[in-house]
């Protein structure tokens, strides 16, 4: 049995990744593909209990240490439980946000520093790295009026324009850096065209 793919979706808030990983699953799913859709934090018992204290805003003041050390200890547990497995034996992997999110949300919004980051990324992850990553990409204020639209912002969602503002330079810095994996998608266009562009670049990946 082949090793599985591993594909992640990636972007800044209310770009499109959940709407959009529905239609990625589908796709490959009609190629006959096993797929299995994940999403980090979170993904095991233990990571999702990670994401809930990550995203509630009603916690106490969590420190950028804290926060880094949390998304990568829910990455260790998803690592061993669910996404190692799943590629081990021959099934793909669609993961929402993997590592590029901390690089982006850590390094750019909370200006850590990559190469801690990238140390941590070592430890946890060893040569584990996604073979394909679209990065969805949209201004800033319409992924935020999205959204906001849904109402109820969670922890990082009610940080300021400026944090997503860095968010969003760090993606597209981390995609400059890593042009053949990461495929940049914008999304402030209709939802067909984003589908259309997303068929295009995953109908070359398997190619
Ligand atoms: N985090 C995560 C870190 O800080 N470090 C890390 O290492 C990791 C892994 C996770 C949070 O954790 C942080 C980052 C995040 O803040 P999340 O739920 O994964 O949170 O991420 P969110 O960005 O909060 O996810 P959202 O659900 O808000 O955004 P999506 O999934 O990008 O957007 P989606 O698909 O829900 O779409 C939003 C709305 O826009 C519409 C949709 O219908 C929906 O209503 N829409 C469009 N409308 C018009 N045209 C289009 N093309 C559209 N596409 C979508």
């Amino acid at each position: 049995m082949p090793r599985g793919k591993f594909i992640t979706l990636e972007g800044g808030e209310g770009v499109g990744k959940t709407t959009n990983l529905v239609f990625i699953e589908n796709y490959l799913k009609l190629h006959g593909i096993p797929v299995v859709v994940t999403r980090e934090p979170g993904g095991t018992v233990l990571a999702e209990k990670i994401r809930h204290l990550l995203l509630d805003k009603e916690s106490e003041d969590i420190s950028e240490n804290a926060e880094l050390l949390m998304v990568f200890a829910a990455r260790a547990q998803h690592i061993k439980h669910v996404i190692e497995p799943a590629l081990a034996s021959g099934n793909w992997i669609l993961c929402d946000r993997f590592t590029d999110a901390t690089y982006a949300y850590q390094g750019g919004g909370r200006n850590m520093k990559n190469s801690t980051i990238a140390w941590l990324e070592n430890l946890v992850q060893g040569s584990l790295k996604p073979d394909l990553t679209l990065l969805l990409d949209a201004p800033v204020e319409i992924g935020m009026e999205r959204a906001r639209s849904r109402g109820n912002l969670d922890r990082f969602e009610s940080e300021k324009i400026h944090f997503f503002e860095q968010v969003r330079r760090a993606y597209l810095l981390q995609a400059e850096l890593h042009p053949s994996r990461i495929k940049v998608i914008k999304t402030n266009q209709p939802l067909i065209d984003v589908e259309n562009e997303l068929i295009n670049v995953i109908g070359n990946f398997l190619r």
